[in-house]
């Protein structure tokens, strides 16, 4: 039998000795947050069921969260006290919209305050529409994979950009749409638990549809406004590297890229002002890989550092996915979405600083990368996770809601101030 040959060694983030960096005056620095991740009280969306059901995996329940919903101008707090200039949040439409065509003004009046009490502490806030949760009434009326999913986002969509549009000049209309129906309609793992490649296939295609339809109509209420708004899509991004440089095992890595990166991409970048990347890690690629699986279970090489939940640190993985974008495609980047699971907060600082100098040097070669959102402003409701996966700078106490700014949080506070990273906080925070 003939030993496939090794992958050639690719050096750790953590091999390259912490140097000074600085980002440019107009980059953003923020932290990003979704609403049922955090907001707690709603009975009326699919991952509310989805709990009720007893789906997650350590019992807790999206109810509580963070209570966010309550917490909101303390919650601002915490983001003035970081010193970032932005933050992406998102809408929960089975709030706006509890029942089909009817939109709650009282709910639509507190997202006001919020954004307005954001900018007010000058955080320009970057609003998604669509984060993995549906009002009950969609998901059982057909969800994603009914060809009405495009007028009923749109007259969300609309209702959303009239009445709160002036205050918001950065949307992504939906957030990780590979993941979401990879979850809820192939595995069957997250709400409404379908699974079915060929609804994968036709979501996907829904949603390329209903994207469309929202940049469409945000761009028209805005311009009518005078407004020229930047609206995107936050795509899941991972590297996908063959496990032998092998035929067989490069063709099943490329597959898997296709399968749940570049269809999304393709279709949706013709009808976009920027291109959000969510990186979090890579995936190791072997021919057996069953591609419907594959998403799912992850594979790691043996000598790498994971986070919590088993995904590789791979820094590297962000500039190969921006270097990527950038050469098939003309669009902006911003990075949307990055960070680690580590109740510990002992790998945090380090991934911060990894991650953010990837970046830091593609931008100092010329690359168009508008901002960075660390995600999590705080531990959150991390899906079939629960609250034992701790993604935040802030650690939350579940039991008391109480915030502790961790000593990965001071670290971004003082890459914040500094717009940068300088010797002292590399003597402080990663040596
Ligand atoms: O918590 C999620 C978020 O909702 C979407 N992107 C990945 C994060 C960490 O898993």
């Amino acid at each position: 039998m003939v030993r496939p040959a090794p992958l050639p060694e690719i050096p750790l983030g953590h091999d390259r000795p912490p140097a000074p960096f600085s980002l440019p005056d107009n980059f953003q620095l923020g932290t990003a947050t979704a609403s049922l991740q955090i907001e707690g009280g709603d009975r009326n969306n699919s991952w509310f069921r989805w709990c009720e059901r007893g789906r997650i995996k350590d019992g807790s329940h999206c109810l509580r969260a963070c209570d966010h919903w309550n917490r909101v101008a303390a919650d601002i707090e915490l983001q003035k006290a970081l010193g970032v200039t932005a933050y992406r949040m998102s809408l929960e439409w089975s709030r706006i919209e509890p029942r089909e065509g009817t939109f709650d003004e009282e709910a639509i009046a507190l997202y006001r305050e919020e954004l307005t009490a954001l900018r007010k502490a000058g955080i320009t806030p970057m609003v998604t529409l669509h984060h993995f949760s549906n009002p009950l009434w969609l998901e059982d009326s057909g969800g994603w994979t009914a060809a009405s999913i495009v007028d009923r986002f749109g007259r969300y969509t609309a209702r959303v950009a009239e009445t709160l549009g002036d205050l918001v000049d950065h949307w992504v209309t939906i957030n990780e749409p590979n993941v979401y129906l990879a979850f809820g309609y192939l595995f069957g793992e997250w709400p409404p638990g379908k699974r079915s490649p060929s609804a994968y296939f036709t979501g996907a295609r829904r949603v390329a549809a209903a994207h469309e339809e929202a940049y469409r109509l945000i761009h028209a209420i805005s311009d009518a406004r005078g407004q020229h708004p930047m609206v995107g899509i936050a795509h899941h991004l991972r590297v996908y590297d063959p496990a032998t440089p092998e035929r067989p095992d490069k063709r099943a890595a490329a597959r898997l890229q296709r399968l749940f990166q570049d269809i999304f991409l393709d279709r949706t970048v013709p009808f976009s002002d920027f291109i959000g990347v969510n990186y979090y890690s890579r995936d190791i690629v072997a021919r057996s890989a069953n591609p419907f699986t594959a998403f799912t279970r992850r594979s790691v090489k043996a000598d790498r550092r994971v986070n919590d939940l088993g995904w590789e640190i791979y820094p590297e993985g962000l500039s190969r996915i921006c270097t990527q974008l950038g050469q098939r495609y003309t669009l902006p980047l911003v990075i949307t979405e990055n960070g680690i699971a580590d109740a510990g907060d002992t790998l945090r600082s380090r991934y911060l600083y990894d991650h953010l100098r990837e970046v830091a040097d593609l931008v100092s070669s010329g690359a168009d990368i508008r901002g960075y959102f660390h995600w999590s402003l705080m531990d959150n409701f991390e899906w079939l996770e629960g609250e034992s996966a701790r993604f935040g700078l802030y650690a939350v106490d579940y039991e008391t809601q109480q915030r502790t700014l961790r000593r990965s949080g001071e670290f971004y506070q003082a890459i914040c101030r500094d717009r940068g990273v300088t010797r002292k906080s590399i003597r402080e925070y990663l040596e």
